[in-house]
């Protein structure tokens, strides 16, 4: 468990390719993405999916990742009490991501840290997101399920649900059924899903509209049925290799950026050229885009220091992690 969690430090300070480099990844493990508002019930579901997945003799993980706050503040300190009765289960790992600490952009932090706990042995990995907006998005993107959580009663939170939210659910969880305003929210969501742009194709998929109340577990067993059910239509499909695939393209254009970034921002600082268009853009005697077009015209990229390795040992790791 300590060594799962130092490995998980270094994918987070960027050390990915160092760390693992030294492990063998096969991508078993189940990931299920949970997003939605803040306080819909994330934390409390998960606490809540958790049992069941131990009673069918599975070992779980879960990360939660919140990219919209640079500190690791009371949301995921909430989310160690909340699930802090499986303290004591060695099948259990619970672990929180803040952006803060994850050099070389929170997407491709989080695709290490799932490799990590893949080559760990857990079988299923809950990946908890806060908010709804594009960084979300894109670290959720990582799951091959993806949980949208929807607060009954608010029929603006259904307008607010954006297209992007709409493609990427593959379940959406009206959590709080014992608050007023449930019925209505399923049947407005169930208008949206009616009319609007169609999920990610899966193969004989219809995206269900479950209802929970995660402070009592009500509907959680039959959630957790359809979690199950949904990657045996993507297994089935053949949808799985192809998402996976598509992650995998991602997580490399995801590290290319940030290394384009990376020495952009190192030649800005070296290169005397760049630096008077940058200069010249700041006080107004260039336009921004000729500057921008310029610049890039101008930009030699440079090797920016990694932490990759030449020629990684490969080494199962995997003995190690698990014990
Ligand atoms: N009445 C009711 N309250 C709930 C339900 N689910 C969660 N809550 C309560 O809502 C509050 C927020 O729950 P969390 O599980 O922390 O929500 P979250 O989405 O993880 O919140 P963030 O991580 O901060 O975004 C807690 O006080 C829960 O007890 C539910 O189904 N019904
Ligand atoms: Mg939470």
């Amino acid at each position: 468990m300590r060594e799962i969690g130092r490995l998980l430090s270094r994918a987070e300070n960027g050390e990915g390719a160092t760390v693992l480099g030294a492990i063998a990844t096969g991508a078993r493990a189940h990931v299920v993405g949970i997003t939605g508002p803040p306080g819909v019930g994330k934390s409390t579901l998960v606490d809540k999916l958790i049992e069941h997945v131990r009673r069918d003799g599975l070992r779980v993980a879960v990360l939660a990742v919140d990219p919209s706050s640079p500190f690791s503040g009371g949301a995921i300190l909430g989310d160690r009490v909340r699930m802090n009765r499986h303290a004591a289960d060695r099948g259990v790992f619970i672990r929180s991501m803040a952006a803060r600490r994850a050099l070389g952009g929170l997407a491709a932090a989080t695709q290490d840290a799932i490799r990590v706990l893949d080559a760990a042995g857990y079988d299923v990995i809950f990946l908890e997101t806060v908010g709804v907006g594009q960084n979300e998005l894109d670290v959720v993107r990582a799951a091959d399920t993806v949980l949208v959580l929807v607060a009954p009663g608010l029929g603006d939170a259904i307008q607010a649900l954006k297209a992007g939210v709409l493609e990427i659910a593959d379940l959406f969880v009206v959590n709080g059924a014992d608050r007023p305003g449930a019925d209505m929210t399923m049947v407005d969501l169930r208008g949206m899903l009616a009319l609007g742009p169609q999920h990610r194709q899966t193969a004989g998929w219809q995206v269900p509209i479950v209802d929970t109340i995660a402070t009592t577990g009500q509907g959680i067993e039959r959630l957790w049925a359809m979690v199950r059910q949904h990657r045996e239509s993507l297994d089935a499909g053949g949808e799985l290799h192809v998402r996976r695939r598509d992650r995998i393209r991602a997580h490399v254009l995801d590290l290319l950026f940030e290394r384009c970034r990376k020495s952009l921002l190192g030649a800005l600082d070296v290169d005397e050229r760049l630096r008077s268009l940058l200069g010249a853009a700041s006080s107004g005697r260039l336009d921004p885009h000729l500057a921008a077009d310029r610049i890039f015209s101008q930009w030699q990229p440079q090797q920016v220091a990694t932490n990759s390795v030449s020629a990684p040992t490969r080494c199962d790791r995997r003995e190690e992690l698990t014990k």
